[in-house]
């Protein structure tokens, strides 16, 4: 490995690290800087004889080799993290002081790390799971991180439970599976016996824990937290981040069949779309509240089981992320950036929530575990980008290493700096805090369905069903009678109707009681819907990606008017084929190939359109994976677009009397236009 200004010199030529430019092939060397004449063979006694000990350049590969792993994260271990920025569309300084909001405009750097929560490291990306969304900002006061998921609530209100609501979901201790999945009996176990964890349930079970894309997701922070702005003046402020995209899920079936067919989807689509320059983007959306809406709101907005809905307390949108980035190294970067929900900026605080202020414990402890050194700041992923100065020292890996005799606080030599600043710095907001030590649960956390009905009354019927079909699989997978009743029993207190569905799916005889609840549900919460995927598309086709099922001598014409409309559209298509490398169009023009027909079903895709040549069309009759990829589109409700010569395709797809307005027929630039305003839809709901 060349060192580290070898590195540098290599990028600042435009080339990447290990390019060799004509003439200048670097030599190998130990990491001592001592060239290596031999990385073949190791040192032996005689050709066939031992290796010998004093083989300098084996021993210390083998040495860096195997101490290349540090511990994965315990939980949010496979992750995947780009670059981006943050712009201020408007001063906020009238609600905070904090710098990154003064100035309309303010363009500060990002990098965020979205990941799976339960799977290891090489866990597949499309897990049914909560999804984090957290964002380093690295503003001009010092780094700001947002550590939120997806979804907006929790499981559980106080960081006491994190441990065992984290052990339960995990893989069983003593077989060491499930891998990435809550179907299991200790999941359903512990949540069967935490209804507060009832409102987040919905969501997991929803379409939001299985994502199409990190593109397509929102995010929140979760907690309430304060702005403070000059004069000390807190408002509560929650934060979203809102896909310009829109959001999209898939639905179950594909996320099986993706997790086989690709395990990486998710990172890949990301690495793609912003290596194409399709740089995805969310807006930031605050919600502000002040102390008498907290103490009216029927819940208490320090429970991060509750949210508040948008209907209450509208979203401000303040500015905008944009990722726009890969990471040069992936281990440098993903692995080893270190968010801690304490990394908070003068003009932003926490809240009492429970629940945050063990977080404020655990990350920072958790990253000396991991990175293995409290130097971990140095580390240039972490590292904040503007000035740094105290008089923290030493340490394992200390890289920047201050001059001179001064390492205290206060002192008198040269100017006696750096000093604290009252006026610049971080002041807590001195909310006032009393009563008497004991471990409680505050009685206005006692509500746990009222809003997970909410949720569940928001949805449209599809999503209801996909609700109760996930609640039916993951209770199919535990074991024990007793844990799918308990569940069963909670979910009579959020909806009726919904706990007999899946009681009859799960041939659960006669209904048990209703769980006991501290507070009863409150039935007059009204549908909020925003919290539907459904209700809130995103009327147009931009960054989705079609499937394009070619044979030889394929509808050329057809193919040309698509890939216009598509970029019109903003959106891309691949082609897929019985064999990998080229194919002759109809009008003998050579077509590139993405995918041979089994490394790319359609599952990964987000519409179909079929465009066999009429005398080859055979070659994809006769091949099992094209005629899934036709069947498994049409199950999937996907928009289909095809032309005269897919016929023998659709039937032995078996869905030639079941074409229906989701079923586009493709011959001229107008038919064409026609089928990407319907895939605007996403899906052909109606098919059923
Ligand atoms: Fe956490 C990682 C988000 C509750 C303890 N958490 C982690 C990450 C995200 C979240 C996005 C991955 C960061 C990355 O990409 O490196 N966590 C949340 C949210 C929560 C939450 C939105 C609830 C609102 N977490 C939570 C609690 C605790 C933790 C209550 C402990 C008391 N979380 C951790 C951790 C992790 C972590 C063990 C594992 C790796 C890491 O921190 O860096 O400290």
């Amino acid at each position: 490995m060349s060192d580290e200004s070898d590195q540098k010199a290599a990028r600042g030529k435009g080339g990447e690290v290990h390019q060799q430019a004509a003439g200048e092939i670097k030599v190998l060397t130990t990491q001592q800087g001592s060239p290596i004449a031999d990385d073949q063979n190791s040192l032996k006694a005689g050709a066939r004889g031992p290796t010998l000990l004093e083989d300098h350049a084996l021993r210390e590969k083998l040495f860096h080799f195997d101490h290349e792993r540090i511990p994965e994260r315990v939980v949010h271990a496979r992750g995947f993290g780009v670059h981006g920025y943050f712009e201020t569309y408007d001063s906020l300084a009238d609600i905070t002081c904090a710098d990154i909001f003064q100035r309309k405009g303010e363009i500060t750097p990002a990098f965020v790390r979205f990941s799976t929560v339960v799977g290891s490291k090489g866990s597949p990306d499309l897990a049914r799971d909560v999804r984090g969304f957290a964002v380093k900002l690295y503003t001009e006061e010092g780094n700001w991180d947002i550590v939120g998921n997806n979804i907006p609530v929790f499981f559980i209100q106080d960081a006491i439970k994190f441990p065992d609501m984290v052990h339960s979901v995990k893989e069983e201790p003593d077989r060491g599976f499930p891998q990435a999945q809550s179907a299991h009996d200790n999941f359903w176990d512990f949540i069967s016996l935490t209804p507060e964890s009832m409102h987040m349930i919905m969501w997991v079970m929803s379409d939001r824990a299985i994502p199409r894309s990190f593109r397509f997701m929102e995010g929140f922070g979760v907690h309430s937290f304060r702005m403070v702005n000059k004069e000390g003046k807190a408002v509560f402020v929650k934060f979203h981040w809102k896909p310009k995209l829109g959001l999209q899920s898939v639905l179950w079936d594909e996320a099986v069949k993706v997790n086989g067919a690709d395990p990486d989807f998710h990172r890949r689509d990301l690495w793609n779309a912003i290596i194409e320059g399709d740089f995805p983007e969310w807006e930031l959306g605050l919600q502000i509240f002040d102390d008498e809406f907290a103490e009216q709101f029927e819940f208490d907005v320090l429970d991060a089981t509750k949210i508040i809905p948008e209907e209450q307390i509208p979203i401000r949108v303040v500015g905008r992320l944009v990722l726009n980035r890969v990471v040069d190294n992936f281990f440098a970067e993903t692995e080893q950036v270190a968010f801690c929900t304490q990394n908070i900026v003068r003009g932003i605080d926490h809240s009492e929530d429970p629940l945050l202020q063990g977080r404020n414990f655990s990350y920072l402890d958790t990253q000396l575990k991991r990175l293995g050194s409290p130097n971990f700041t140095h580390i240039p992923i972490n590292a904040p980008k503007c000035p740094v100065h105290h008089f923290q020292q030493d340490g394992h890996m200390a890289i920047y290493n201050p001059k001179g005799r001064v390492n205290y606080e206060p002192n008198s030599w040269g100017d006696g700096g750096p000093r604290e600043c009252p006026e610049k710095g971080f002041i807590s907001y001195p909310q006032e805090v009393g009563g008497e030590k004991q471990r409680v649960r505050s009685e206005s956390f006692a509500d746990h369905y009222s809003q997970a009905r909410q949720f569940y009354i928001s949805q449209t019927p599809i999503e209801q069903q996909h609700i109760a079909d996930a609640l039916a699989f993951e209770l199919s997978k535990v074991k024990t009678p007793r844990i799918r009743e308990r569940i069963v029993s909670h979910l009579l207190n959020i909806d009726q109707e919904l706990a007999s569905k899946v009681a009859e799916m799960l041939a659960i005889e006669g209904l048990p009681h209703p769980a006991e609840a501290a507070l009863p549900t409150r039935y007059d919460l009204p549908p909020s819907d925003k919290l539907s995927i459904l209700k809130n598309g995103p009327q147009s086709f931009k960054g989705r990606k079609i499937g394009v099922l070619m044979s030889e001598d394929g509808n050329a014409a057809v193919l040309k008017y698509l890939e216009a409309a598509l970029q019109e559209e903003g959106a891309i298509y691949e082609v897929i084929a019985p064999h990998a490398g080229e194919l002759k169009g109809s009008d003998g023009a050579i077509i590139k190939i993405d995918e041979k027909i089994d490394g790319g079903p359609s599952v990964l895709f987000d519409a179909i359109v079929i465009l066999p040549g009429a005398e080859t069309v055979n070659m994809l009759v006769s091949n099992y994976a094209a005629v899934r990829f036709v069947s498994d589109a049409f199950n999937h409700n996907k928009f289909i677009g095809y032309v005269d010569a897919a016929q023998p395709l659709l039937n032995k797809a078996n869905i030639e009397d079941m074409l229906d307005n989701g079923c586009h027929p493709l011959n001229d630039e107008a038919s064409v236009q026609a089928f990407i305003v319907k895939c605007r839809d996403l899906r052909y709901w109606k098919r059923g």
